[in-house]
């Protein structure tokens, strides 16, 4: 047990007080131009990419806080092999229902391919060397990667997520982590999804029972918290 917690509801984060650089570690999820440049998957879909573009500054001064205080920092990427033998069919199918067909060629390269420019992370928040890299065929991030192996190897427990999209990979990421044991907390401005609404739903369902898939906070309360 510890006594540091950060300003976060529907309780103080972490649930025990013990959090520290070499126990905590930030995830930045998918921030990739396909998610929220001109030209990549949302924006073929036809979203609002103001939305998904609005974490990039407070995702900004949370790594470079967590940086300067030697903090783990995780990055994740979603996307398919070039042979797409990992997309699956109704992946597929249903993407291409709304125009931006995953594999497909679009302005940024073929869509949510390894890889392809709209694939990688954008330049403002690219992953520095050291700082593991997890490329998913999916939405959450432990499923068909190593980051639960990275994770219990650097001895982490607790999880700061940000990224997008909140009520996706984001949503499904930290559901995963919870039912693993990782105590969770999610920085509100630091994620955006492809609508307000299911963006604020998606905060919304976290706090519920207690914290339901841990607490939900935002990136100045965060700064402010952080030994
Ligand atoms: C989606 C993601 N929304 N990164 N991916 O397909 O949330």
């Amino acid at each position: 047990m510890g006594d540091i917690h950060i300003n976060s509801t529907p309780y103080a984060w972490p649930f025990d007080g013990d959090l520290r650089p070499d126990n905590t570690a930030l995830i930045i999820i998918d921030m990739q131009t396909d998610f929220c440049g001109i030209g990549g998957y949302v924006d073929q879909m036809g979203y609002d990419l103001s939305l998904t573009r609005a974490p990039i500054e407070p995702i900004k001064a949370v790594l470079a806080a967590m940086r300067a205080k030697g903090y783990t920092i995780i990055h994740t990427r979603e996307g398919h092999r070039p042979d797409l033998s990992d997309l699956p069919a109704n992946k597929r199918w249903r993407s291409q229902q709304i125009g931006a067909g995953i594999g497909d060629p679009g302005p940024c390269g073929k869509i949510l391919v390894r890889g392809e420019a709209g694939w990688d992370i954008i330049p403002d928040l690219y992953p520095q060397d050291g700082e593991p890299i997890i490329d998913k065929p999916g939405k959450g991030s432990f499923c068909a990667t190593d980051l639960e192996l990275i994770l219990h190897t650097r001895g982490i427990r607790n999880i700061i997520l940000t990224g997008i999209t909140t009520d996706v990979c984001v949503h499904t990421t930290m559901r995963e982590a919870n039912d693993r044991g990782f105590e969770c907390v999610l920085l509100e401005d630091c994620c955006g999804a492809t609508d307000q609404g299911n963006h604020d739903h998606a905060v919304k369902m976290i706090k519920m029972q207690g914290g339901v898939f841990g607490a939900v906070s935002n990136s100045a309360d965060l700064i402010a918290g952080l030994p």
